[in-house]
């Protein structure tokens, strides 16, 4: 019985660490700089808690296996001892303060560093403005300059549905496109808003995600390396259309960037 019950304690392990290993499991390609080190990060993570588990989970079938039931030998009982408790305290607080200061740097990296306005001097803005139950992208145009916007100018039938003011020269030449195109290895950042109630920019090849809150503006730099075309998904449950919020990021070389930029100009009103 014992040795049933050692077995199926190594099975569920291996069962739970196969996926892992063998590759069944794993996150979308990475397109950024960012993404490979949240990666490295996670995989780092992963591969000491792996280790940790299989030896835990080698021990307690080997204790089963031991010190079963039907055995004869009891096994030998202590009340505490204080060497062992200081001992696994202090492992499980350097590894988990470890892993937390290691991954800082990383998580830094995009809510500080690169999420300083002054280095966005040379970054592409696009403001992103969420809505039920679509994504909407703003570009300022040939002068680099996003135009007033009016909730009263607010129409999605006439192509508005931020609510810029055309009249005015800043939002003359704006541009509101329904996807977000971006040259390759140019620093973007994304300004996130919403028209109603919360919802998430997410976007799993950048490893980045986001709440875009009504009333605040969110601030979410990235930099892709890779052409393609990838999914924007909303990642807060926002109402009954929520599933089919979806939106796409195409990644594309500064030339087809610019004949998309022009095309776009020539929709405007
Ligand atoms: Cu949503």
């Amino acid at each position: 019985m014992r040795f049933f019950a050692a077995l199926a304690i190594w099975l569920v392990a291996a069962a739970l660490l196969a996926p892992v290993l063998l590759g069944w499991w794993a996150p979308p390609e990475a397109i950024s700089d960012l993404a490979r080190l949240l990666d490295d990060q996670l995989a780092l993570t992963f591969t000491i808690i792996a280790i940790i588990f299989v030896i835990s989970q080698a021990a307690l079938g080997y204790a089963v296996l031991r010190f079963g039931r039907e055995r004869a030998e009891p096994a030998a009982y202590f009340e505490k001892n204080d060497r062992w408790e200081m001992l696994w305290t202090t492992a499980a607080s350097v590894l988990f303060l470890g892993l937390a200061l290691m991954g800082y740097s990383a998580w830094a990296e995009v809510r500080f560093d690169s999420a300083r306005v002054d280095r966005d001097a040379d970054a592409l803005q696009v403001e992103v403005v969420a809505q039920q139950f679509v994504w909407n992208f703003r570009y300022a145009g040939a002068d680099g300059r996003f135009g007033p916007i009016d909730p009263k100018l607010i129409d999605d039938s006439i192509g508005n549905p931020v609510g810029v003011d055309r009249s005015h020269a800043d939002g003359a030449d704006d541009i509101i496109s329904p996807r977000l195109v971006v040259p390759v290895n140019r620093e973007v950042t994304l300004l996130l808003k919403s028209k109603d109630v919360l919802h998430n920019f997410f976007v799993p090849e950048l490893r980045i995600k986001m709440d875009t809150v009504p009333g605040l503006v969110g601030r979410l730099p990235f930099k892709a390396d890779k052409l393609g075309e990838y999914e924007i998904a909303c990642s807060e449950l926002c109402g009954l259309g929520h599933y089919r919020m979806r939106g796409y990021l195409e990644v594309v070389d500064e030339q087809r960037y610019k004949s998309w930029m022009m095309e776009q100009v020539s929709y405007l009103p």
